[in-house]
């Protein structure tokens, strides 16, 4: 079992995430990427999903061509965790 962030060190995250948003109803951050197409986002979800297993932590996400919506919550905390923030900044340099 891993705990939640508290409320403030969640902002000081999303401070340090200026790419993500917090969605209060998935308890999750989140993050829209457009790419050029299909391909770009079938192949960031792949570098992604490599990173995501290595790390034993996954992404909820949605693909509509190039448009690419991860959600990052931890289901063992019910809530945002330090995991989040890890694979978040994963992403980001991935992007
Ligand atoms: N991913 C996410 N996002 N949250 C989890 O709590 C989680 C996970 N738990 N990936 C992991 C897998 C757990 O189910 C396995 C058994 O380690």
């Amino acid at each position: 079992m891993i705990a939640p962030l508290t409320q403030e060190a969640l902002q000081q995250a999303l401070a340090s995430l200026p790419d993500w948003t917090y969605d209060e109803p998935r308890k999750a951050i989140h993050r829209r990427i457009v790419l050029r197409d299909f391909g770009q986002a079938l192949g960031l979800m792949v570098r992604i999903g490599v990173e995501a297993e290595k790390r034993d932590h996954h992404p909820e996400w949605a693909n509509v061509y190039n448009k690419l919506d991860i959600w990052l919550t931890t289901h063992d905390a019910d809530g945002v965790s330090t995991r989040d923030v890890e694979l978040a900044g994963v992403i980001d340099r991935l992007i």
